[in-house]
């Protein structure tokens, strides 16, 4: 890793199965972080808010029917469409708590096992975002989410894919990922969390540069 001398914001990133705590993880961290004097600022993707994002929703919801790469891109671009203003965000020095990124992006696509969309097809359109500092994997079972409530409402809240979107998971992890079971309570697991984010907030503030995505 390259440094530079101006600090930065870091690129937090929260992934892992639907139901298992993200969101409210998410808020917890940027709580804390805010009353430790960093600038954060959490955001999720999809981004629901846009037109395009308006489009992902319909799909999940199942009010739509879009052909798997095409809804594949539409995900990739509601982050494109974010990009800018990511990247003035971390080089002004706000840390940014993402509720899912790339990382979902590929692998609930990959979940599908279509031989079109694969791993490596999906990483290879996803070049021009940066790479989260830290991805914090929560994990849990397909079935101990599935027993939760609200569970069963979007189109990807299946136990069958919910597996296959874990497997996914587990074969993009690598040195900047934290594994934290997703199965405690929610003040145990923010307490992992902060633990393992707080040195990586300082390293980016620090100036440790910016990665890419896949690099
Ligand atoms: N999802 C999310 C994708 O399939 N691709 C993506 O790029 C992203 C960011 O959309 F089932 C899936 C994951 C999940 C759904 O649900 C979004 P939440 O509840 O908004 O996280």
């Amino acid at each position: 890793d390259t440094v530079r001398k101006v600090p930065r914001g870091a690129l937090i990133v929260f992934e892992g199965g639907d139901r298992c705590g993200k969101t409210t993880q998410c808020s917890k961290l940027v709580e804390r972080l805010r009353s430790q004097g960093v600038d954060a600022v959490m955001w999720r993707f999809p981004d629901r808010s846009t037109s395009i994002g308006a489009a992902i929703n319909a799909y999940l919801a199942e009010q739509s029917h879009l052909d798997d790469a095409v809804v594949h891109m539409l995900f990739v671009a509601n982050r494109l469409e974010k990009r800018e203003e990511m990247l003035r965000l971390l080089a002004g020095g706000t840390t940014l708590v993402l509720d899912r990124y790339s990382y979902s992006g590929v692998a609930y696509t990959a979940a599908k096992g279509l031989p079109h969309l694969s791993i490596e097809y999906c990483k290879s359109v996803e070049v021009l975002l940066p790479a989260a500092d830290l991805v914090l994997h929560m994990t849990m079972t397909a079935e101990a989410t599935a027993a939760r409530g609200g569970y069963g409402q979007e189109r990807y809240e299946k136990v069958e894919f919910q597996k296959k979107a874990m497997e996914a998971f587990e074969a993009l992890r690598d040195e900047r990922w934290a594994v934290i079971d997703a199965s405690g309570t929610i003040e145990d697991i923010h307490q992992q969390v902060v633990a393992v984010t707080e040195p990586v907030v300082r390293q980016a503030l620090a100036g440790r540069a910016l990665g890419r995505l896949w690099d």
